[in-house]
């Protein structure tokens, strides 16, 4: 590949959008692609469509500066970079439906000498499929895994692995794996990242690549599940479970995560089912990490009802729907779907408390009437569900609760 000087970005969400602004910040030209025209028409008019702190003065400059644009097609690139979901199907099985429309849209514009680079967390196989793929819509050109070190495409998958929250330093700080179809492939997609990563590119072939990726969020989940069946042990055992990690976590070798209500979010819930999908009969821990965490709302549900027989009109307050602290994402949150669950089962008069939102989303328009203050849910319910940790919470005073049932997921209160 010659010097970069056109990357084309496919997908421009949580992922895509601030690599994009970041890649046009180093004074790359950069052609945005969404299938959402809401979202290319608010890009170009240099705004952003989700919450990432920073992002919206660095997508402002770049369009500004003409670098970068959005636009529902491609166009030719000297670099085609995929960020697009992969969600599971009800059965728990990958749905690549969305890598494979992005490649269908972008092979008509690939010319021998490009690189195409997958970023989004992909099972096991996946960049290999692409090639495939290409090699039938292009046959016209020479991919990969036909033509190692000499195919006129080449062919990487860089797994994203920044923490949302802090997406734009994470792009920048963070080590990358970078892993090629053939050694030629990885090399070339390094000469892309090391034009704005600061951490270290770390050169694997592109099988390796796509299984760490699952692996880190695997490691994380299975962590979880830990902690979080711990906390249902220790309720059982009238032991306060948060004292007792602080304990262990004395040992120099231990160190156990945090229970909470869930998991939540759009990786770690997800990722860990390709590893299932790909090995399901060696891939026992995992599931079973997977089915305890996903459990865990429930058990938080079944905790919140038995309070709640204790009253004769309970009045219950989720405090916090966020999928985690001090973000207002609400996507895929164990807390959002708690709040939802109690007062669609009637199990009370249920406050939903989210300091970080002003509204709820679309979605949620029917429960509009349960957003209330913090301070409303203090002076009004008889029941605390603390289901984020958020900064608003973490600061209430012993005092300010004394007086409530107070289910904490969280530890907050000690
Ligand atoms: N959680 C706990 N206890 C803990 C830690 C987290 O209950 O001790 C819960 C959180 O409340 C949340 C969920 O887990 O509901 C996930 O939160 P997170 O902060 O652990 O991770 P994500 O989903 O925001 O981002 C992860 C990151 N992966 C790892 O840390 C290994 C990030 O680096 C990845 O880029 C991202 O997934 C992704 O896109 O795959």
């Amino acid at each position: 590949m010659q010097v970069v000087s056109k990357v084309a970005v496919i997908g421009l969400g949580y992922i895509g959008l601030p690599t994009a602004a970041v890649i046009a910040s180093r004074g790359v030209q950069v052609h945005g692609v969404d299938i959402s025209q809401h979202a290319v028409d608010t890009i170009n008019q240099g705004k952003i469509h989700i919450v990432e702190p920073d992002l919206d003065m660095l997508v402002q400059a770049a369009v500004s500066t003409g670098k970068l644009r959005a636009d529902t097609k491609p166009e030719a690139a000297d670099v085609f970079m995929i960020a697009v979901p992969t969600p599971f199907k009800d059965d728990k099985k990958p749905d690549l439906s969305y890598i494979e429309a992005a490649v269908q849209s972008i092979a008509p514009y690939i010319e021998k000498g490009n690189l195409i680079i997958l970023e989004s967390t992909s099972p096991v196989g996946t960049t290999e499929k692409i090639s495939h793929w290409l090699a039938k819509l292009r046959p016209d050109l020479t991919m990969p895994h036909q033509n190692a070190d000499q195919s006129d495409v080449a062919i990487a998958h860089c797994p994203e692995r920044v923490l949302p929250g802090r997406v734009l330093q994470e792009l920048v700080s963070n080590d990358r794996i970078i892993g090629g179809i053939s050694t030629r492939c990885a090399q070339q997609a390094m000469a892309l990242y090391q034009l704005f990563v600061r951490g270290e590119c770390l050169l694997t072939d592109a099988r390796t690549a796509e299984m760490a990726k699952l692996t880190e969020n695997s490691f994380r989940d299975v962590n979880i599940a830990f902690a979080n069946e711990l906390s249902m042990i220790c309720d059982q055992l009238k032991i306060n479970v948060w004292d007792l990690i602080q304990l262990a976590n004395r040992h120099p070798r231990v160190n156990i995560l945090s229970p909470g209500p869930g998991v939540g979010g759009h990786c770690i819930a997800v990722d860990p089912w390709f590893i299932v999908d790909s090995a399901p009969e060696h891939a026992k821990m995992i599931r079973l990490a997977r089915e305890v965490n996903d459990a865990k709302p429930h058990y938080v549900m079944d905790r919140v009802k038995k309070a709640a027989d204790e009253f004769k009109k309970p009045v219950i307050a989720c405090l916090g729907l966020a999928f985690k602290a001090d973000i207002d994402d609400l996507r895929e949150s164990p807390a959002l779907d708690i709040a939802k669950e109690l007062t669609e089962q009637q199990v009370g008069e249920v406050l939903w408390v989210e300091p970080n939102i002003h509204a709820l989303p679309k979605q949620y328009q029917a429960y509009s009437s349960q957003l209330v203050s913090l301070q409303e849910a203090l002076e009004r319910a008889h029941i605390l569900v603390v289901l984020v940790d958020h900064k608003q919470f973490k600061s209430l005073k012993p005092g300010d609760v004394a007086a409530k049932v107070v289910i904490d997921t969280r530890g907050l209160f000690g």
